[in-house]
């Protein structure tokens, strides 16, 4: 009995020493959509052509809301070019009609297309609840250069002068039709983008735009989905900056076409996420990374491509920019038909995913109190259902004792509060509290990430 005491009290006193997160469930943000992933630029073939085994694995890991990430969304890529070598995605619209008045020379889904198809229902099947569809270009034949590769811009848009004419009806009528072709195939696109990275001219497929330009365009896609009957809704402009989106979509508004979008979609590359866009749609950061060699640690040197610097990004999109969903990292990677291994980044990214938060969830206000020079980042988020989940990051190099408070206390008391760890050593490792006079106590570890789910 007495040696029971000893321990208890000194529990205690680690505990107060400790930090306090502070959830204000009354404090109300941003709607959650989901995190998501991309397998554009023949990806899906890749996870195709995996064998069974090694495939179920890999899709596990990605989508699945039991033993994966609980990806939501799937970024598809709407193809430009006019053949499929590497990876290029090839059109369905590949050979140039007799004029911009003339039907499209329509084929049926190319390559690309199939597997993105078997990819979509496999995500599907698992959870993904929404399907994203971005085209890097417009065909060569629609474009100021005569090729989707290389830049340039979309004839009928301002500054441009075309001796073929105004294509903006013609790619906007391949977007529907792509749109229903993958309808006739069971999957339905939630969002369509007919930009990506406008800001910039690669040597792949990529079309420039500034807002005024993606206004134009705009014009005709938004009254020819509606009169084609369809629900989808228009993303733009995936900017390969924040500032770079941020840019465009003042143009958008500016121009008095805000209202045709659905989502604002932006990555991170040229220019990170930072304060929120001044707008009132829904933004997603559909792609940022690094092209650093394959990085398995999570926390090493605090180097670009650790786990834990992209659990950083991923909780300070959604606390400080505003975002409802987040893309894609370097996750998975595929060296021959039978060998997957999967990164920290992965993990990071569960910490986010289905598993915890689910479609329609809420941010709500998380705080931390005890000592003002802490290493501590929190977010939470609120679940229809009635969970919470609570992430903390350590960014610091000491072990942390956390009071978490605020929350009402769940049927089964602190037995249905559960900790899932990720660090060095853990990829999402469960483990439960201590359950202080109603409050529960967990330890997180120096550069850890921690989710409390109530
Ligand atoms: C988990 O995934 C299954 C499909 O495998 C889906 O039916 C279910 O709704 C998902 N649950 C949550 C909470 O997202
Ligand atoms: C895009 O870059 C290529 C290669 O540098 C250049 O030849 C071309 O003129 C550029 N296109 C535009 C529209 O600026
Ligand atoms: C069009 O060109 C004019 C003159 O070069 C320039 O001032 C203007 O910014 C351009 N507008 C767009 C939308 O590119
Ligand atoms: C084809 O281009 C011409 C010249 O710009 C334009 O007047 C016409 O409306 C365009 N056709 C369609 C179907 O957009
Ligand atoms: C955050 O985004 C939502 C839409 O998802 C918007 O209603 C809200 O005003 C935005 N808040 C800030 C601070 O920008
Ligand atoms: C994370 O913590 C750092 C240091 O306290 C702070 O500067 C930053 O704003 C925090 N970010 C979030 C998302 O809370
Ligand atoms: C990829 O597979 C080859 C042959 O199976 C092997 O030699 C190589 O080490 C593997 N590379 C990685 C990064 O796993
Ligand atoms: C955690 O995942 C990494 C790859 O991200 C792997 O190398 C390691 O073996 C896993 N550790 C555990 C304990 O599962
Ligand atoms: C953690 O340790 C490193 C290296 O000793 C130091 O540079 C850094 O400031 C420390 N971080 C915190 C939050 O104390
Ligand atoms: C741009 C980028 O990082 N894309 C990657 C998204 O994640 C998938 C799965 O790990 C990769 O295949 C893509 O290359």
């Amino acid at each position: 009995m007495v040696a029971r005491l000893a321990i208890w009290s000194a529990t205690l006193a680690t505990l107060a020493s400790g930090l306090t997160v502070n959830i204000h469930p009354s404090t109300r943000y941003q709607a959650f959509d989901g995190i998501g992933v991309a397998e554009a630029f023949q990806r899906s073939l890749v996870l195709h052509e995996l064998n069974t085994p090694s495939q179920k694995l890999a899709l596990d890991y990605l989508f699945s809301n039991k033993t994966g990430a609980g990806f939501t969304i799937l970024r598809n890529g709407l193809g430009s070019s006019p053949t499929d070598p590497f990876d290029h995605m090839k059109s369905i619209a590949p050979t140039a009609p007799r004029s911009n008045n003339s039907e499209l020379n329509y084929i049926p889904l190319p390559r690309n297309d199939e597997y993105q198809v078997w990819l979509s229902h496999q995500a599907i099947s698992r959870g993904v609840t929404y399907i994203y569809a971005d085209a890097w270009s417009a065909d060569g034949y629609m474009k100021t250069t005569g090729t989707d590769t290389d830049g340039g811009y979309l004839c009928g848009v301002t500054n441009t002068s075309c001796a073929t004419g105004d294509w903006r009806q013609s790619y906007a009528d391949k977007i529907v039709r792509y749109i229903k072709d993958y309808q006739a195939q069971g999957i339905t696109i939630d969002y369509v983008d007919f930009l990506n990275e406008p800001d910039l001219n690669t040597t792949y497929a990529s079309m420039q735009s500034d807002g005024q330009q993606a206004a134009d365009f705009l014009k005709i896609l938004y009254p020819t989905l509606k009169q084609a009957g369809l629900t989808t809704e228009i993303a733009c402009c995936d900017g390969s900056g924040w500032e770079q989106q941020r840019e465009r979509l003042t143009g958008i508004q500016e121009a008095g076409e805000e209202d045709t979008l659905g989502l604002v979609t932006s990555h991170g590359y040229s220019s990170p996420l930072s304060t929120p866009f001044a707008t009132d749609k829904k933004v997603w950061q559909t792609e940022w990374s690094t092209f650093d060699p394959i990085n398995y640690d999570w926390y090493a040197s605090g180097s670009q491509s650790e786990g834990l610097t992209w659990a950083n990004h991923i909780q300070q999109a959604f606390a400080v920019s505003n975002v409802t969903g987040f893309d894609n990292q370097s996750l998975l990677f595929v060296n021959n038909t039978a060998e997957v291994s999967v990164t920290k980044r992965l993990w990071a990214h569960a910490h986010f995913g289905s598993r915890f938060i689910r479609r329609g969830a809420t941010r709500i206000g998380a705080t931390v109190t005890g000592d003002s020079t802490n290493a501590l980042n929190v977010t939470a988020f609120a679940n229809t259902d009635g969970t919470t989940a609570v992430q903390v990051i350590n960014n610091g190099n000491d072990t942390e004792t956390v009071t978490l408070e605020g929350l009402a206390v769940p049927r089964g008391g602190a037995g249905a509060v559960r900790t899932w760890l990720t660090n060095q050593l853990h990829n999402l490792t469960q483990g439960s509290v201590v359950d202080n006079n109603g409050c529960w106590v967990a330890e997180v570890p120096a550069k850890s990430l921690l989710s409390f789910v109530v």
